[in-house]
């Protein structure tokens, strides 16, 4: 059994596409992926705005509120609840240079009925949550964006969807590059910076995904620590990633097995999730995976987070308090490789 509740996205079953090769997987149906993801053990399902309401971009707001009710019926049926809904800000053609921090007014308010849409949605699905992964809110030429108007810009949008619903948190989650060049939220030291900036920021918080921290050159537990102390981290998206390539989205541990420990030690340390925050598994199958066991890197990835905090568990923390008293942190970390590996 896990402390934890576990969710993951309809993205994170997918058909294998990749800049390179076509899909190789056939497309699953939405209430199969629901069906399956209560079957392999989690407890809600992340959404972007078009997985709830696929053609939200022609539907009257109603529509879309209406359409959203029945998505939470198919939730419901399956034991399942909704944790964010996200903006899906980097495929419409109005969001080609961004949405927030566009150039063109025009896609600024189409990214802001969006947003304003996604909240409507997570109303319609009980999800506390916006979140905002900034896709393409930064510049791939430098000289095309003022930057620092366009954070005041992003400032603006946020303070807008703060007044749209009293109630609904919006989480950042931040990411250095990729499909951007230079981004405005690369770390949460950036969302921070910009949760304080707006008019609500107990209402403004962090999603911390393992692999963006690691893109952009930091440890991801470390990153966790920052949003925690500022009691903002609202959600995780736990995964891996082999260095500074690509984003990878592999199974969580799979690349650094004490890495991925410290970052289930600093949640389980901080009481992550006493406030109702959700563990994510932000995970992608390889390319190589076959359809008949393609849920199996979300199966993987919440087996190695439930066998680290068993690690977690039995951390031995008088050994760790003699150890920081002699200043002897060769014997702490032979300690934690001796925990790991089992010996
Ligand atoms: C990109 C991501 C995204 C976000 C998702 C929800 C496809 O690197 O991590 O997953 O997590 O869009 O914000
Ligand atoms: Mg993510």
């Amino acid at each position: 059994m896990s402390r934890f509740k576990f969710t993951a996205g309809p993205w994170n079953v997918n058909e294998g596409v990749e800049a390179f090769g076509p899909g190789v997987r056939p497309t699953v149906p939405m209430e199969e992926k629901f069906k399956k993801f209560a079957e392999v053990g989690l407890s809600g399902v992340q959404f972007h705005d078009d997985d709830a309401v696929p053609d939200m971009n022609n539907m009257s707001e109603k529509a879309i509120i209406d359409y959203a009710k029945d998505v939470k019926a198919e939730l419901d049926k399956y034991g399942l609840v909704a944790e964010f809904v996200a903006p899906r800000l980097w495929m419409d053609p109005h969001t080609t240079d961004g949405g927030f921090t566009s150039n063109s007014k025009e896609d600024y308010d189409f990214a802001m009925w969006r947003a304003k849409r996604s909240i409507d949605i997570a109303n319609a699905l009980g999800a506390k949550n916006i979140v905002l992964w900034l896709a393409r809110e930064g510049t791939l030429c430098a000289e095309s964006k003022d930057p620092v108007e366009k954070i005041g810009a992003l400032i603006d949008s946020i303070n807008d969807m703060l007044a749209y619903d009293d109630k609904i948190k919006v989480l950042i989650e931040s990411k250095p590059n990729e499909p951007i060049d230079r981004s405005y939220c690369g770390t949460i030291g950036h969302v921070m910076a910009v949760s304080a900036a707006t008019k609500d920021p107990a209402r403004v918080g962090a999603v911390l995904e393992s692999a963006h921290a690691i893109l952009a050159g930091l440890d991801p537990a470390n990153e966790m620590a920052f949003a925690l102390k500022f009691g903002k981290l609202g959600s995780v998206h736990l995964n891996d990633q082999n260095g500074c390539r690509y984003d990878q989205d592999k199974s969580f541990g799979v690349e650094s097995l004490r890495g991925a420990f410290n970052q289930i030690k600093v949640l389980c340390d901080h009481n992550y999730g006493a406030n109702g925050e959700m563990v994510g598994l932000d995970v992608k199958a390889m390319r190589t995976q076959k359809p008949e066991d393609q849920y199996r890197h979300i199966q993987n990835s919440m087996k190695i987070a439930m066998m680290l905090e068993e690690k977690v568990a039995k951390f031995d923390k008088a050994f760790q308090a003699k150890c920081i008293a002699e200043r002897n942190y060769e014997a702490l970390e032979m300690y934690v490789m001796e925990l790991l590996m089992g010996a």
